[in-house]
């Protein structure tokens, strides 16, 4: 924990301690290529697939495919996207993003500018009866009056409509595009009022994506209290890149590029004893309050959750590793997204058993600052520390013909109480001559972006500083298993669940200032801070002061011994410069499940000139 000096990726993992569309021509052109006498269906599902069997996944051990790719064209990103679900013969519940060609999570891309304008319908199975134009405001969990979202929706001069529509349940919807500096209004990117159930019409969404948005891997995924988890760990996620990273970071032009989202999901086969060729030895199975598998502390055991790697299963107890096929020493940028509900990642490369460094170029979709690293454009890295939220995009080269190669995800010790995250594989990497190209390649010569106006975050004095801790309290205090209620705190304000339907912001700050924020962690378990609409940078980590050239919107905050006499704790620099940072939107801890529980709260970022 103390080992960090410059630069703090290796925080994210809280010390893992075991060591416009295709065409249909180029659709086809990379829909499948045979090579070895092996089929890799690299690219899409098939649509009568996706019509037949709903969320249709790939087998275990497949080729890895890339997620379809929808793409601006003329400055717009036009998409009609359905979100379905269905349950699948062994009661795995499933839930996935569906374009009209039955493809499923696609990839949006748009430039820095662009429009992007989704007519997005909930057509998930199971639902209760529609219940269009009316504001219930029943349910456990509350509703929004229909009034408030009127208002939002007239503000910005987008349609008025359906923000507020019925009760939260396990199949009403919304979309959240995490990371993106787009404002939180409704039909943008509020989560806090937008609801769309089964059999509503389709929902509009229609954003700008800035004209100064970092280029870089973001990612969309509902946001839904109470059932957030549920959904996400049901395959609800898909990547968002903002085109021209290569303009940011001109060393990369011309790079293939591979789009790599991490899933967690439930286990596959929960009643399975732990592979002995994979573990040694076999620390006992402990489940927490919610059935998940507590953490060993020994690397180990059962996992919480399985893993999959765009969709191709990975799962406990034998890890069959899915396969990725490259060039010989091909350089490529992996563009790695965690879209798990629960799981920490430690990423790691292997070459014939060895660790192999990559170069990190970006993080939570922002590349390198240009000062950052005495003007290196990248950082060389062996583990890659994720927390679920987080992004990472990485140049790797391929591995010489006839080596042995993988990506594990090492062990993450989430504390006492947390998950279990063992380590395991995620993929093997076969690297052959004929190896087919990725399907997307950056620019060849890009129009290098203008150096940036904006102060680095660093540079500028915070106008306030506060301090926030997580906390938790089960029921029975003497049984760390009994239901629990979790908590993310002001210092200073009375703990309290999130509670949806109140619109109170626990913070108000105001557009144009920065501001350092202590996190703290007063609880035995990891948490992953994130806050919606804006970016921050890790100053501090453990007390120790940590100068990364990078941007995050999640981070680990490592968990308490239960003994310290001071608390684990993170500063991090928010940065409420930019306009689209006005309004009221939720922070929160992307734990899916300590989110849904509670673990969440509101801030009001005020337009500056409103402020006295
Ligand atoms: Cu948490």
């Amino acid at each position: 924990m103390r080992r960090l000096g410059l630069l703090c990726l290796f925080c994210a993992m809280a010390a893992g301690r075991v060591g416009g569309q295709d065409t249909p021509a180029k659709v086809a052109e990379n829909g499948g290529a045979v090579v070895g006498g092996t089929d890799l269906r690299i690219g899409h599902y098939s649509a009568s697939q996706a019509v037949e069997g709903g969320c249709v996944r790939p087998v275990e051990g497949a080729e890895v495919p890339e997620p379809p790719d929808l793409r601006s064209v003329d400055g717009f990103l036009k998409v009609d996207l359905a979100f379905r679900s269905h349950v699948t013969a062994k009661g795995e519940k499933r839930y996935c993003y569906v374009t009209v060609n039955g493809e499923i999570a696609p990839t949006l891309r748009a430039k820095p500018g662009d429009t992007v304008i989704l007519n997005f319908k909930n057509e998930a199975a199971g639902g209760p009866p529609a219940q269009t134009g009316t504001a219930a405001g029943a349910g456990h969990h509350g509703a929004k009056s229909m009034s408030n979202q009127r208002a939002a929706g007239a503000a910005t001069g987008t349609p008025e409509g359906t923000c507020a529509n019925g009760a939260m349940t396990p199949v009403s919807t919304n979309l959240h595009f995490h990371g993106l500096t787009v404002p939180a209004v409704c039909h943008q990117d509020d989560v806090l009022h937008t609801l769309i159930q089964p059999g509503d019409a389709a929902f509009e969404y229609r954003f700008a994506i800035p004209a100064d948005e970092p280029p870089g891997l973001y990612w969309y995924h509902p946001h839904i209290h109470g059932f957030t988890k549920t959904q996400v760990l049901g395959g609800a996620s898909a990547a968002l890149i903002v085109e021209g990273i290569e303009r940011a970071l001109p060393d990369l032009a011309g790079l293939p590029e591979r789009v790599l989202v991490i899933r967690d999901q439930n286990l596959l086969n929960p009643d399975a004893a732990p592979s002995p060729d994979v573990n040694a030895s076999l620390p006992p199975v402990v489940l927490d309050a919610d059935g998940d598998a507590r953490n060993t502390g020994t690397g180990t055991g059962k996992p919480a959750e399985d893993l999959s790697l765009n969709f191709v299963p990975v799962p406990y107890p034998k890890y069959p590793p899915a396969t990725i096929t490259v060039k010989p020493g091909e350089r490529q940028l992996w563009r790695v997204l965690n879209a798990s509900a629960i799981t920490y990642l430690s990423l790691q490369l292997l070459f014939d058993g060895q660790v192999r460094s990559v170069e990190v170029v970006a993080l939570d979709g922002v590349p390198m600052h240009a000062q950052g690293a005495s003007g290196n454009h990248f950082i060389l890295l062996t583990h890659l520390g994720v927390p679920p939220g987080g992004r990472i995009e990485f140049v790797m080269k391929g591995p010489p013909e006839g080596s042995r190669a993988s990506l594990v995800t090492r062990s993450v010790n989430t504390g006492a109480v947390g998950e279990n995250d063992p380590t395991r594989p995620i993929a093997n990497i076969i690297a052959r001559r004929d190896a087919p190209e990725p399907r997307s390649a950056l620019a060849k010569s890009p129009i290098p972006l203008p150096p940036s106006s904006t102060t680095w975050l660093r540079d500028v004095s915070p106008a306030v500083v506060r301090k926030l801790y997580f906390t938790e309290t089960p029921l029975d205090p003497h049984d760390p298993n009994s239901p629990t209620t979790f908590f993310l705190t002001v210092d200073g304000q009375t703990p309290k669940p999130f509670d949806p339907a109140s619109d109170v912001p626990n913070i108000v700050a105001r557009q144009g200032d920065v501001e350092d924020w202590v996190i703290e962690n007063r609880t035995q378990e990891l948490h992953a801070f994130h806050i919606h609409q804006v970016h921050f940078t890790l100053l501090e980590w453990f007390g120790l002061a940590v100068n990364e050239p990078f941007l995050r919107d999640t981070v680990n905050v490592p968990y308490w011994d239960g003994k310290n006499p001071v608390f684990p704790r993170v500063k991090l620099r928010m940065d409420f410069r930019d306009r689209n940072s006005v309004g009221l939107y939720p922070y929160h801890c992307h734990l899916l499940e300590h989110e849904d529980s509670g673990m969440m709260g509101l801030i009001q970022v005020e337009p500056r000139a409103s402020v006295k």
